[in-house]
């Protein structure tokens, strides 16, 4: 059992980011028995949901003519427009059956505002607003995270950017994530963790 200051979290395993699921990720269920196994070694698991309204901002069914995995500006910055995924209270959003979920203390949900995006456990896509991981970790005196899930270049690797600058140290196992890749993405999303001081385990 890894110290009582040590948290797991699990990032968005999900459905819909598995085979077979809106906005699939290759490989998305081949973390999950490593990830199980992880859970075993932590006194503290953490799960997050994506978790968006039908009308979210970030779907390109609700730009007309935009195509899935372009960009568009929103008043926070540039974001993708991603299939219509994760829909609060359908089978997408809900977890993988085979993700354990009784160890869990907490889940977080993120990205249920319908003008902001929520790709890190954190903080929203504005950078600003607040999900309140925070708190909860450094109030039960929580400093070393690490990092599971899914897609290793968006949520995992923004949720383990935010860790570090938040002070804790952050790793992620890279063999218990998988990635999206789009143009490039996981090739710089590595680059940045590395950059931050995000230790990157196999
Ligand atoms: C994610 C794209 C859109 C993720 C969530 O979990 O990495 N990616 N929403
Ligand atoms: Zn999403």
């Amino acid at each position: 059992m890894r110290p009582q200051t040590e948290a797991l979290i699990v990032i968005d395993v999900q459905n819909d980011f598995c085979p077979g699921g809106a906005l699939a990720v290759a490989g998305g269920d081949q973390i999950l028995a490593p990830i199980n196994a992880l859970m075993d070694q932590f006194s503290t698991v953490v799960l997050t949901q994506d978790w968006h309204p039908a009308d979210h901002s970030s779907f390109a069914d609700n730009h007309p003519g935009a195509a899935p995995f372009s960009l568009t500006d929103m008043p926070y910055g540039p974001q993708v427009l991603w299939p219509t995924h994760c829909v609060h209270g359908t089978k997408g959003a809900a977890f993988h059956a085979g993700l354990k979920t009784d160890p869990a203390q907490l889940i977080i949900r993120k990205g249920f505002r319908p003008q902001i995006d929520s790709y890190s456990a954190f903080f929203e896509n504005d950078r600003k607003t607040a999900t309140g991981l925070d708190g909860y970790l450094r109030n039960r005196g929580i400093t070393h995270l690490t990092f599971v899930g899914l897609a290793t270049d968006y949520c995992v690797a923004y949720s383990a950017l935010d860790a570090a600058s938040l002070g804790y140290q952050a790793t992620v196992i890279l063999g218990a994530c998988r990635a999206i890749d789009l143009n490039g993405s996981l090739a710089a999303a590595t680059a940045n963790l590395r950059a931050a001081g995000v230790v990157l385990n196999d």
